[in-house]
């Protein structure tokens, strides 16, 4: 996919975002849509996946650590075909396997459940280690955000993934300001950010989360580089996409109402 195709595919992830939180009544509608472009690169142009064979051994492995954005992850999904778009209308709902937190018990090609935050560095840091030591080529992507750094147990895999020399893993992080309180910075400051994991031995970019070149370039150096993990840190827009949305915190877990999202719905289509 050329990358005038990958941004239109990152519009439909945001539309069909837009739709499924408004169907449920409940979600998270900013940090998905402020993901998009790079959900977009990773299911159509980066990973290594088959959506017919989710547990096709040689895919490379997406960890979601931020599970309350899944909703970009769900309709990154249904859009490259893992399954009907028009599924995603059961986001939310008790028997769906579109659960609001992922669950692998329910649905494949998640790799893990998630929601309980600061658990997805250390787990894609056991993965990357494991498919190291069968000696595989798989790649582990990590999606992280910025509010998980607070938590304790991304430190710990940020120096395990270091000392063992996981050039297998590729992190990248949300780093839009925001968590569910308001302005990271406020709640608990976490700059200098990339300092920090340079210091730790990572390899360290940035990048503009919503520049499809960059996000493209970013990866394809994580991926040659050798001898230590890779962070990229996205700089984001919570709520891309949607003028009152954008930057706000508010809109961390609240879903629009009708009018509101037709308002979202028609920004997005003139965009
Ligand atoms: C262990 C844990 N503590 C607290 C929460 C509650 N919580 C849910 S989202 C969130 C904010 C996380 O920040 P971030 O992922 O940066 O939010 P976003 O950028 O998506 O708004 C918090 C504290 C949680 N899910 N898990
Ligand atoms: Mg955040």
């Amino acid at each position: 996919m050329n990358n005038q195709e990958l941004k239109h595919k990152a519009r439909e992830i945001r539309e069909e975002v837009i739709k499924m939180v408004t169907a449920a009544k409940s979600g998270h509608p900013g940090g998905p849509l402020g993901l998009a472009d790079i959900y977009s690169a990773l299911y159509f142009k980066i990973l290594k996946h088959d959506p017919k064979n989710p547990n096709w051994e040689e895919r490379d492995r997406l960890i979601l650590s931020n599970g309350h954005v899944c909703a970009v992850r769900y309709a990154s999904m249904a859009l490259s075909g893992y399954f009907p778009v028009a599924e995603l209308s059961t986001f939310r709902n008790i028997k769906s396997r579109l659960q609001g937190h992922p669950s692998i018990t329910y649905m494949d090609g998640l790799e893990t459940s998630s929601g309980s935050l600061g658990q997805g560095l250390s787990i894609a840091t056991g993965i990357a280690l494991g498919l190291r030591h069968q000696k595989k080529t798989n790649r582990i992507y990590a999606c992280i955000s910025d509010g998980e750094c607070g938590e304790g147990m991304t430190w710990e895999a940020a120096q395990s993934a270091v000392h063992y020399k996981l050039d297998n893993l590729i992190a990248f992080m949300d780093r839009n300001f925001i968590q569910i309180d308001g302005n990271t910075e406020d709640v608990m400051r976490l700059e200098p950010l990339p300092e920090k994991f340079r210091s730790f031995g990572w390899n360290v970019m940035e990048a503009d989360g919503h520049n499809m070149e960059e996000i493209l370039s970013s990866f394809e150096k994580a991926q040659t580089h050798k001898g230590s993990p890779t962070l990229i840190v996205f700089r984001t827009i919570l709520g891309k996409g949607v003028s009152f949305m954008e930057n706000k915190p508010e809109w961390h877990g609240t879903p629009p109402n009708a009018e509101q999202a037709k308002q979202a719905l028609e920004e997005l289509a003139k965009a």
